[in-house]
């Protein structure tokens, strides 16, 4: 892995992490309407991952797609631009935080219904399979959705028509207030993969090159032909549910003790010990990042609301 690399890494995982701080600030301040969930604390489940992709791989996800999003290269002002449902937005304003895509780049969004969007992937998929081509699929779900029956659907027929499609669980310990202990039967939930004969590893969503290192693996096994993988990468989100919530179902010495593991952080010391930059270095990294956020903001704040003819485009495809 060279120096660059890994400091792009950082400096992508900065950018999701002060992008949604910047979020959280607007949202308070009335500019962001609807439903806002932040990704701080597995920002290197993002980064890890797509990082690992090739350029003709899908990615698909649910609501907590902010990270994603960045990490794809959609163009930060149009991001935040959709975050403040303005015309210049990445889907024209309509779609707001949760509904993040970029079909250039192959993002299928930006999913509300929990669950859901795994039948999406699984469709997909086949239509890459059909065709012939050595794309696949990289669909983002959480703990919560494993218990929904789209996931068991979906991982069935990717299983049973052997479909390239890499189904990554953000385990972040929660399904909205409820711990996964309280919400699973299957606990480990890594089992529920072995359930449709789908080969699947467990990883350390805190650290972006244990993320990279079994991305990688699996969708060389999927381009080997070997059909669905599966993994689940152990995290946990620093904030709450959406904003608003009181966190009153876990403890500050939890979140406490997984703060300690900042992906960020982890990184940051990865990188002073082993003298890939200097703490001034990765201060000038933040400091751009900071910049490109500013630009970011003046381009969402100064640009205009959609239309009302807006609301009937867009609504079904034309052909
Ligand atoms: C079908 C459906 N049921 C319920 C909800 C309400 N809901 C929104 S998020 C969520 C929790 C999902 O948890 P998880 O899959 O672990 O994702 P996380 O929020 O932790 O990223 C629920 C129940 C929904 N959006 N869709
Ligand atoms: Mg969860």
């Amino acid at each position: 892995m060279d120096k660059e690399t890994i400091l792009d890494w950082y400096r992508q995982m900065v950018l999701i992490r002060r992008f949604e701080q910047r979020c959280s600030e607007l949202y308070q301040a009335g500019k962001i309407g609807g439903f806002l969930h932040l990704y701080i604390g597995q920002e290197a489940v993002a980064v890890g991952s797509i990082n690992a992709k090739q350029e003709n791989d899908h990615v698909i996800t649910a609501y907590r797609d902010h990270g994603h999003a960045l990490v794809i290269g959609s163009d930060t002002n149009a991001v935040m631009a959709e975050m403040l449902g303005k015309s210049t937005g990445v889907s024209k304003g309509k779609g707001g935080s949760m509904h993040l895509a970029d079909v250039e780049r192959r993002f299928w969004g930006g999913h509300a219904v929990v669950g859901a969007h795994l039948s999406l992937a699984t469709g997909i998929a086949l239509a890459e399979q059909y065709q012939g081509t050595d794309a696949a699929v990289l669909c983002y779900f959480g703990d919560g959705a494993t218990n929904i029956g789209y996931f068991h659907e979906s991982l069935n027929l990717s299983g049973v028509w052997d479909l390239p499609v890499l189904w990554i669980c953000e385990n972040n310990q929660y399904g909205m207030g409820t711990a996964v202990e309280r919400h699973t039967a299957a606990t480990n939930i890594m089992q529920k993969a072995s359930g449709y004969d789908i080969p699947a590893a467990q990883v350390d969503g805190m650290d972006v090159f244990a993320v990279h290192e079994a991305t990688q693996k699996a969708l060389a096994a999927i381009r080997n032909g070997e059909g669905p993988q599966f993994l689940e990468i152990m995290t946990y989100r620093f904030e709450g549910h959406s904003m608003g919530d009181p966190l009153r179902y876990r403890t500050k010495e939890e979140v406490e003790k997984w703060r300690e593991d900042d992906p960020i952080g982890i990184l940051e010391r990865h990188i002073l010990a082993e003298n890939l930059a200097s703490k001034d270095e990765l201060e000038a990294i933040d400091t751009a990042v900071e910049t490109h956020l500013d630009e970011a903001v003046n381009f969402a704040e100064s640009s205009p609301l959609p239309a009302p003819e807006e609301l009937f485009t867009d609504i079904y495809v034309e052909n």
